[in-house]
């Protein structure tokens, strides 16, 4: 543990005079020193645009990005590079698609499935199709624990269903949905299936042709990675028939004023010059996900969050949102007769950094009835003292407040 978070330059800082905890994982992870190095490095030696250039430089760069590209094949066990398509992050992952997957594919009265629980950039860019074409949303509804209920599902699919998009952990409340049984039911009726691994990733083991979804997006800054990076993975036989997102450079094979001719794969996705850096970055930190292995983060995280869970019910007035059996590292909580936002201020005079609000999930927020949550979500470098420290400020807020 002492080497793991060694790597973490940002871990070595103290906040208002405390050392840092950092319980905002969910949000973005910190970054250890192998990504920082690799970003830089680009920045300052191997500085080239990729596909373009004859000469040493670019030629290095190209083979550093598409080494990335590879690297993310088989982080997640797709069957070849050409299904990764790099993308800003998670948001513009479900964009790209419901834009033009959705063009392709869906008309008035189809319908598109999400659950009640997914994140925003899981819903609105269904809603804009939904807006251009007349299709419909139907939500799974989730019982209290924060599950969905899989009767409901299963009456919710019929032959109008053309999309269903559900994420694999639910950011607001952690939920692990059970989506390879998601996916098998979604297949009888020859829907495709998006999901939303925005904060699966960098915590449990992912593998897309097991799954058997069609796309699966995922963002780097949540995965120790850069910022204005991440993956949309998609089968190829579905990316081959999809129109392409943006035009511009990279994207074209070639082009006349008449007409147009789109590059292969995954680079007809892919208009304008890349996050090269960021790419490269995402690589890296790749690489320090494999050092250390997913089952070993996924079996240290899941440890904290029953340190964390047994912990908090001691506190008196906490009562826990979201308590589904199959959890991802994700707390989120309120405290009777105190605003999270309260709870965070007071943490972050602590030096603890969680996050408090609606996280992006209003849907999730008015069905558990709470206009916010306090949310601690756990990463690869945190402690059990770091649990205990939570705890015993959660005390103190109580004392103030009450
Ligand atoms: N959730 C959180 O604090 P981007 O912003 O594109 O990297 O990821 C969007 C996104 C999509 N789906 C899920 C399940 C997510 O958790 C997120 C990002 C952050 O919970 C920021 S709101």
């Amino acid at each position: 543990m002492k080497n793991i978070r060694d790597e973490f330059p940002a871990l070595q800082q103290k906040v208002h005079g405390k050392p840092l905890v950092y319980l905002d994982n969910a949000a973005t992870t910190l970054k250890p020193q192998s990504v920082i190095d690799a970003t830089e490095r680009y920045y300052s030696t191997d500085t080239a645009n990729v596909h373009r250039g004859v000469y040493l430089l670019s030629e290095r760069t190209t083979e550093a990005f598409e080494g990335a590209r590879i690297k993310a094949q088989l982080f997640l066990n797709a069957s070849e590079p050409q299904e990764i398509v790099f993308v800003r992050g998670t948001t513009e992952a479900i964009n790209l698609v419901a834009a033009s997957y959705g063009r392709s594919a869906i008309r008035k009265d189809d319908e598109i499935v999400l659950s009640t629980i997914e994140h925003h950039s899981n819903i609105v860019p269904w809603q804009l199709l939904c807006e251009t074409t007349g299709a419909k949303l139907r939500i799974i509804p989730v019982n209290d624990r924060g599950e969905i209920l899989a009767n409901e599902y299963e009456k919710i699919l019929n032959d109008r269903t053309r999309v269903v998009s559900i994420a694999h952990i639910s950011n607001a409340i952690g939920t692990i949905h059970p989506v390879k049984k998601m996916i098998q039911l979604a297949h009888r009726y020859n829907a495709v299936v998006l999901i939303d691994g925005a904060q699966a990733a960098a915590h449990i083991s992912v593998d897309v042709r097991d799954l058997d979804c069609d796309f699966y997006a995922f963002s780097g800054h949540k995965l120790y990675g850069p910022t204005g990076i991440g993956i949309l993975y998609g089968k190829s036989k579905l990316l081959e028939k999809m129109p392409p997102y943006q035009g511009g450079g990279e994207m074209i094979s070639s082009v006349t004023f008449e007409k147009t001719t789109y590059n292969r794969l995954p680079h007809k996705f892919e208009a304008g010059t890349p996050s090269i850096a960021e790419a490269i970055g995402l690589g890296a930190a790749i690489d320090f996900i494999h050092n250390i292995g997913l089952d070993a983060i996924a079996s240290h995280e899941n440890e904290l969050l029953s340190r964390a869970t047994h912990a908090i019910q001691d506190v008196p007035g906490v009562r826990l949102i979201g308590t589904a059996e199959q959890k991802g590292a994700i707390l989120s909580f309120v405290m009777d007769g105190v605003h999270p936002h309260d709870i965070g201020t007071i943490l972050d005079r602590e030096g603890i950094a969680i996050r408090a609000g609606h996280h992006c999930a209003m849907p999730t927020m008015q069905r558990f009835q709470v206009p916010a949550t306090a949310r601690a979500s756990f990463a690869c470098y945190n402690t059990e003292a770091e649990v205990d420290s939570l705890v015993s400020s959660l005390l103190k807020v109580r004392e103030i407040f009450h």
